[in-house]
């Protein structure tokens, strides 16, 4: 198999909700050795270390809405323009969070180089679609999806360049169970794709493979972004807001198995991977479980069998 060529960009940001620990994310990652890990499978990886975050302690929130605004629209401006880079010199891109706000600088920057030919497959157990007028808790990790398809404040809308950076019809949402029912009220009003945990389980993963197929079908390029919480905490102990009834591990790892082998055209361009609270994580198998999902989002094959396979040979 020929080498995959990735930018790896750490996004210690944790300004988006209130959560200690989801800081130290990117750094939890190398330490569990990602870089040699993907490399060991077919990567060739460039780590640009981490983006600079400003500690929330010499920070004022400001608008009490949009908490933090300005530095969460400084990081996710300098986080679009490391992406936006990597995916015009071809290389694939692999963020790693902090908080799901990152999100917005990550899309941005891919939709930016792609023209806004762009889909997005988006697994979280929550809806991430409020803006500052409905949120219940006025945390911008919950807004930004919204802000990408061009709803609610202006500065998050115009990171990166003003405008929508994803069409509403290339979103697919995957996993939610805890929404807020402002999301409810723009999925159906915007028509969303979105596929929930109880899609999931009375429609079965072969309903949800058409829906990948579908968006494959019609954009030429895929950004993913994996918030550990749409996966069950019996396998993700180490998200932010652990979920006692999130995507199973065989569900997850066989989504990112198919997604990582479309062959119709379709590139997968990059990942995030957020919420990841080390303080909160078992044995580090949280990280552990990341590695192998972003491995095999981008079409390799990485997890506990490989691994023990390459260190057991005579
Ligand atoms: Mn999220």
């Amino acid at each position: 198999m020929s080498k995959t060529q990735a930018t790896l960009i750490g996004v210690p940001l944790d300004l988006g909700a209130e959560n200690l620990g989801v800081d130290i994310g990117p750094d939890a990652f190398r330490h569990q050795q990602i870089t040699d890990k993907l490399t060991g499978v077919g990567f060739e990886l460039n780590d640009e270390g981490n983006i600079a975050v400003t500690d929330r302690r010499n920070l004022q929130p400001g608008n009490p809405r949009l908490p933090y605004l300005d530095e969460i629209v400084r990081v996710n401006e300098a986080l679009a323009d490391k992406v936006e880079s990597s995916v015009r010199s071809g290389q694939k891109a692999i963020v790693l969070g902090g908080d799901h706000s990152i999100n917005l600088g990550a899309v941005s920057g891919a939709s930016v180089a792609l023209h806004g030919q762009l889909g997005l497959i988006y697994f979280d157990a929550h809806g991430d679609m409020n803006t500052d007028e409905t949120s219940l808790t006025a945390n911008i990790h919950g807004m930004h999806l919204a802000s990408l398809m061009g709803f609610g404040a202006p500065a998050l809308k115009n990171v990166h360049g003003e405008g929508t950076k994803l069409a509403k019809e290339n979103l697919l949402h995957i996993g939610g169970s805890d929404w807020d029912q402002a999301e409810l009220d723009l999925i159906a009003r915007e028509n969303l794709t979105s596929f929930s945990l109880f899609d999931v389980l009375t429609k079965g993963l072969g309903e949800l493979i058409k829906l990948i197929d579908d968006l494959a079908a019609r954009v030429p390029n895929i950004w993913i972004s994996l918030d550990l919480d749409s996966i069950d905490q019996i396998y993700a102990p180490g998200a932010g807001m652990p979920n006692a009834k999130g995507l199973s591990y065989r569900e997850i790892s066989t989504l990112a198995e198919y997604v990582g082998q479309l062959h119709n055209g379709v590139n997968i361009v990059g990942i995030d991977v957020v919420e990841y609270n080390p303080l909160q994580d078992e044995k580090n198998k949280t990280a552990e479980l990341g590695i192998e999902l972003i491995a095999k989002f981008l079409g390799h094959n990485y997890s506990w069998y490989s691994n023990y396979m390459a260190h057991n040979k005579p």
